[in-house]
């Protein structure tokens, strides 16, 4: 069926949220998304959009009588629609006004997933305006702030989740994570259960911790950071975990937040960026795939879950190993989220997001949108100009042989990746298993073979034997 003749199907309350014609959606004044679609089985596509389109905005499943002409202008409203996709453009008006993406979410991926009407609706991609840049947090503290703390430049972050993940002692935690900092890593996280367990308590997990980091600064001059896992039952205990840290003596820049931001929730994601803009705040993802497998038909992107995480302000997110690790994931998803979140242009899988309003004074604007490109810090102190970037965090299922494979797929090396068992199942254990990695980037920066650079590098050498024989 054509539009027309499909608009013809539609009952009064359906057409109050449909408008085909509708000018300029990018007017500014909306939100735009695009969903994938499979109707209910009494509806036809526009029938089903045009209740997703009630159900997340102003309506519910029949007209009701209380409506006014100032409720109707708050409708969300189809604007597009093809065999399989849905557009469907959200008045910002909608919106709460202190910036709260958990709200927008309510409204986007609530209720709609449940709806008898659809029996497939995933949120692919989302186009936020201008307006809502200025609103939104966007990140503070970012990945160049880190390169400039570390000294890090032109190569990823080097980075590990000590494993095992859970039931080291405070004490084990620390001497894994000043082994790879000896080893030559940059950063360590906590895997994302660690909270207060009773054999690894949190306030001496960070002194320990503490203890291990000044050894292996002392020992390698070089800084070191540490990402705390500050997810908690309540924000008073995760804010006591961020203070606890931030008292434990380290100095800033060596410390970031990690929060595992579905679980935690989004309030909790906005609350450390609001109260800690001078600390990176990081997104662990966990269970983001009940939402992001490609094969389950209700949910939304890799790239909508790394989108909103730059507009909450998260300094970086997971956002996958397009494959190459253990995760279920494609470059088309993987790659697309990570630079979607990078640059400040950037295509999605429907959209074009501008995340810096440049204006014309910016004289020539192409050069610094190449100069991003090329990874140069653009959005520095004018932050008004738009919102900074948030960093892909690659992990799940890599190692040292991994390494340049993921960043063939990537096209560059503007990112933190972690690796756990890549590191801590280096046969020598992890001191050599960090040293591992730091070679396999080294032999990428140089632009040589990893088997050739390993006939001089042993780690590297015994990496290539283990990893490669693991090969399931
Ligand atoms: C990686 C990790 C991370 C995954 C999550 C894990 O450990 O600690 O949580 O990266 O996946 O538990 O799997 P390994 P993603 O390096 O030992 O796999 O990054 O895709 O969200
Ligand atoms: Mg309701
Ligand atoms: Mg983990």
């Amino acid at each position: 069926m054509t539009s027309k003749e499909l608009l013809k199907t539609l009952n009064a309350h359906q057409l109050a949220y449909v408008d085909l014609e509708l000018k300029n959606p990018a007017n500014g004044e909306y939100m735009l998304t695009v969903f994938k679609l499979t109707p209910g089985s009494k509806l036809n596509m526009l029938q089903a959009a045009c209740e997703v389109a009630a159900e997340s905005s102003t309506g519910t499943n029949f007209m009701v009588i209380t409506e006014t002409p100032f409720s109707r202008e708050m409708n969300a409203l189809v604007y597009d629609i093809d065999k399989e996709h849905v557009w469907i453009a959200y008045p910002t008006r909608l919106f709460d006004r202190v910036g709260n993406v958990q709200n927008i979410l309510t409204y986007v991926i609530g209720n709609v997933l449940g709806m008898k009407e659809v029996s497939g609706l995933k949120l692919m991609d989302v186009w936020f305006p201008p307006a809502m840049l200025e609103q939104y947090d966007g990140p503070s503290y970012t990945i160049d702030d880190m390169r400039r703390y570390l000294d890090v430049y032109d190569r990823p972050i080097l980075g590990t989740i000590v494993k095992p993940k859970m039931g080291l002692t405070s004490a084990e935690y620390a001497e894994v994570a000043y082994d790879f900092w000896v080893g030559g890593g940059d950063f360590v996280k906590n895997d994302e259960p660690q909270a207060n367990q009773d054999f690894c308590p949190y306030d001496k997990m960070v002194r320990h911790v503490k203890a291990a980091m000044n050894k292996a600064v002392k020992e390698t001059g070089r800084k070191k950071v540490h990402s705390f896992n500050v997810s908690a039952a309540d924000f008073d205990t995760m804010l006591e975990r961020c203070e606890l840290v931030r008292n434990a003596g380290f100095e800033l820049g060596s410390y970031a937040f990690l929060i595992d931001g579905i679980t935690a929730g989004w309030t909790a994601v906005q609350t450390l960026r609001r109260r800690y803009p001078d600390v990176f705040i990081h997104y662990h993802r966990a269970s983001h795939g009940a939402y992001t497998r490609p094969e389950n038909p209700f949910g939304f992107s890799v790239l909508v879950l790394s989108k909103f995480a730059r507009l909450a302000g998260a300094s970086g997110i997971h956002t996958g190993t397009a494959g190459v690790g253990k995760m279920k994931g494609s470059p088309e998803e993987d790659i697309t989220a990570a630079n979607g979140i990078l640059r400040m242009k950037s295509q999605g899988h429907f959209f074009e997001q501008s995340w810096a309003s440049i204006t014309e004074r910016d004289g020539d604007i192409a050069n610094l949108i190449k100069q991003d490109n090329n990874g140069k810090e653009i959005l520095i102190d004018d932050e008004w100009r738009g919102m900074k970037k948030c960093c892909p965090i690659i992990s799940g299922g890599l190692n040292p042989t991994l390494l340049k494979p993921f960043i063939g797929v990537m096209g560059h090396t503007e990112f933190i990746t972690t690796m756990g068992a890549g590191c801590h199942a280096h046969p020598k254990g992890t001191r050599a298993g960090a040293t591992a990695l730091v070679q396999a980037c080294e032999a990428y920066t140089k632009g040589i073979d990893i088997r050739e650079y390993a006939k001089k590098h042993k780690e590297l050498a015994e990496a290539i034997v283990f990893f490669g024989k693991a090969k399931k």
